[in-house]
């Protein structure tokens, strides 16, 4: 195998560098000479890796499995052992930034990599991840009633939480998809954490833990204390939003469900995490009868396909002079869900390092919301196709959030009512104040419900990294976080023993960081202004479609997005942002911008409202109405599930009394059962797999 042979190559080289020169190398000339022959034998290892991975992600085998455990294996070998020459030069006395700034990051290894010398622990990280990404990939809901009638995250869930108004049904929904996941997970991820932390330990001692690692690619040394400022600043526009969405809310539901000065039950805001609330849009929209910006059914009334809306992402990347989608990319990426197999669903865009294979693997649906998640992936590739030509530890953004923000950048011009009309969405475009406002609530509903959530995901996970926040209190603390922050409270009384609701959304399970996506909502509002005025774009920001200009104003706007992109993380990133903006600091100014005018509408229709929430207002739970079982000092409600399942629920163990005469399931209403047959079989035999491989 190549790969095998890379290593042996890398691992003569360290001990002919060690044995030769005791002292470190000082050369740029020999250092040079190391970047280009380690950005070679880089390219290929990370190649196999890279389709050992997509094997997996695409077709969910344990024999995919293990070929990608050995794919990552290979490559951490790699890693290590670059990075372990890399130390023998004298780099931190290199007069060259570039060279000096290429030795730093191939000398900082990450947390898979710093295990590699304790095997054990190494795959007892690697099969956690695994496990948890694979109960996450596979979780289903069966009706209880229809047991073979299960529903699976997308597209049977996220349809029941954006498709309808039946409170019931929705919890239903919402809960099912937690009993079905976070339960699972639970008691796995204390000891992922243990080992996350224990690799970045080790590789740099000044990371204390895993969350500080992750800080430090953005290379801003009061990184935490800029996101505070920023979400300050957008704090206002948030609580006017939640203020009133409650009071439509309020009308919808009724005054018993919905409290005026209280948080907002989570199942009810369209999205399983209620972090968009875009599908609600029908229930708050300010001028029924005007323009109306959602055209998932006009899509699919005009017979739009997957395949068309990805061809329309292109084109708009093509008309700004940027790189347009490869051969390749249309031959290999998958954009549908797949009949036959199980497979990742959530969206992610991929680079295989060698300048041409990229590909996105995502379970579209033929929607608007699709559409922005499409021009968001793109952005992704996009970037990778502009600085393919940067050495491989360069192949990154200016920050994380750069690369998340490039494609939601664009999809800020495709999706204005002038754009939308000319890709044949919308029939007419009415030029009014009422329109205007429609639209930028249909926005609001996307980018400003999200910042709360944006910043709070990875608030949690800082905690639980960093120790402040304990497994003994993970649920009740991700919770006091929804609250303080999102304003909602969760329609069923939550079991800290048994539940872990962060372990439903996906990064958490599958490790991936958050708080880029809230860095990139800053950044594209900042990048859109300053392409706008580039573009010669006059008047209010929310109406700029940056392709809207002169053949030589768009070229203008799109030669600028090259030129930083191609950059990649060859600079810090404010010298990337200076390319765009002209200016080095992250603003949220660009964003209140944007919403000005429905912020001024807003805080007229919030009057008489109460803004923000009292947050120990919990919503009605009728316990037996629900199935539940009430213990019998009345102090708790105890769910159907959790009655006589061997745990006590109830202080005076109640729940676990009586337990020959309690019915095999629920007696009425919506209830749930999971299953995870293929994940159990699977997990069971990677445990089985870890156990053989620990015995010394
Ligand atoms: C969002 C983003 C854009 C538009 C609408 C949105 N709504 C919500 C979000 C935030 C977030 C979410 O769904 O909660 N969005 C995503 O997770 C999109 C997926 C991704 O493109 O960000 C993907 C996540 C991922 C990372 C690593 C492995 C697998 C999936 N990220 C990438 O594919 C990616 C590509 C290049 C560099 C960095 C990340
Ligand atoms: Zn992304």
């Amino acid at each position: 195998m190549p790969a095998q042979k890379e290593i042996l190559y890398l691992v003569f080289l360290a001990l002919a560098v060690r044995t030769v020169r005791l002292q470190l190398i000082g050369s740029e000339d020999h250092g040079w000479a190391f970047i280009w022959d380690y950005n070679g034998r880089a390219e290929q290892v990370y190649y196999d890796s890279m389709v050992a991975r997509w094997n997996y992600n695409t077709n969910l085998t344990l024999e995919n499995s293990l070929k990608q455990d050995e794919a990552n294996f290979i490559e951490a070998h790699f890693d290590k052992q670059a990075a372990q020459i890399a130390s023998n030069f004298d780099w931190q006395n290199f007069n060259n930034t570039t060279l000096k700034r290429l030795f730093r990051k191939i000398t900082l290894l990450g947390t898979a990599v710093n295990h590699i010398d304790q095997a054990r622990e190494a795959r007892e990280y690697n099969n956690l991840l695994a496990e948890m990404r694979l109960i996450y990939s596979t979780g289903k809901v069966c009706e209880y009633h229809n047991p073979s009638s299960c529903l699976s995250l997308n597209p049977d869930l996220s349809d029941c939480l954006a498709n309808n108004h039946n409170y019931d049904r929705l919890r239903f929904c919402w809960e099912g998809w937690r009993d079905a996941v976070g339960r699972k997970l639970k008691d796995k991820y204390p000891r992922f954490v243990e080992l996350s932390n224990q690799a970045v330990h080790q590789g740099v001692p000044n990371w204390t833990d895993t969350g500080a690692y992750w800080r430090s690619w953005y290379e801003t040394a009061d990184f935490q204390e800029q996101l505070e400022n920023l979400y300050n600043q957008l704090k206002p526009l948030y609580n006017n939003l939640h203020a009133y969405v409650r009071k439509k809310l309020r009308e919808q539901y009724g005054q018993d469900k919905i409290s005026a000065t209280g948080p907002i039950p989570a199942h009810l805001l369209g999205n399983m995490w209620s972090q968009s609330w875009s599908n609600i849009y029908d229930l708050v929209e300010p001028y029924p009868g005007k323009t109306s910006i959602d055209v998932t059914s006009k899509m699919l009334s005009d017979g739009w396909t997957v395949d068309r809306m990805f061809r329309i992402s292109d084109d708009f990347f093509k008309e700004m002079g940027l790189i347009e989608m490869p051969q390749n990319f249309w031959d290999n990426s998958m954009f549908v869900k797949p009949a036959d197999r199980e497979v990742v669903c959530h969206a992610s865009a991929w680079d295989f390092y060698n300048a041409h294979d990229v590909r996105i693997k995502m379970c579209s649906n033929v929607s608007m919301q699709d559409l922005v998640t499409i021009h968001h992936e793109m952005g992704h590739i996009e970037y990778y196709l502009q600085y393919k030509h940067q050495p491989v530890p360069f192949r990154r953004g200016g920050n994380p959030g750069f690369h998340e923000a490039v494609g939601d950048l664009l999809a800020l011009s495709v999706s204005t009512p002038t754009h939308l009309q000319t890709i044949g969405l919308l029939d007419t475009v009415e030029d009014d104040n009422e329109s205007d406002i429609n639209f930028l609530m249909s926005m609001a509903l996307d980018k400003i419900s999200f910042l709360p959530f944006g910043y709070l995901m990875d608030q949690w996970r800082w905690g639980v990294f960093n120790g402040s926040i304990t497994p003994a209190t993970y649920n009740q603390e991700w919770w006091k976080l929804r609250t303080r922050y999102q304003g909602i409270v969760p329609p069923v009384p939550r079991n800290n023993d048994k539940d872990f609701d962060p372990g439903c959304k996906y990064h958490v399970p599958a490790n991936h960081p958050y708080m880029r996506y809230f860095v990139s909502y800053v950044l594209q509002f900042q990048f859109h202004k300053a392409l706008c005025e580039t573009s010669g774009h006059t008047g209010p920001l929310h109406k700029c479609d940056i392709s809207a200009g002169t053949e030589a104003q768009k070229a203008a706007a799109g030669e600028k997005l090259a030129r930083m992109l191609q950059m990649g993380s060859s600079q810090e990133w404010p010298d990337a942002m200076e390319v765009i903006t002209g200016q080095r600091d992250m603003s949220a100014q660009p964003i209140v911008d944007y919403f000005q005018p429905l912020i001024d509408w807003l805080e007229q229709q919030n009057q008489g409202e109460t803004l923000g929430w009292d947050d120990t207002w919990t919503p009605p739970y009728d316990c037996e109405a629900t199935d539940g079982f009430t213990c019998k000092d009345g102090s708790r409600c105890v769910r159907p599930g959790d009655r006589c399942d061997g745990v006590n629920d109830c202080a005076d163990k109640s729940d676990e009394q009586n337990c020959s005469i309690v019915p095999t399931g629920p007696t009425g209403g919506a209830a749930v059962s999971t299953v995870t047959n293929f994940a159990s079989t699977v997990v069971c035999v990677l445990v089985a797999l870890l156990m053989v491989n620990l015995v010394p």
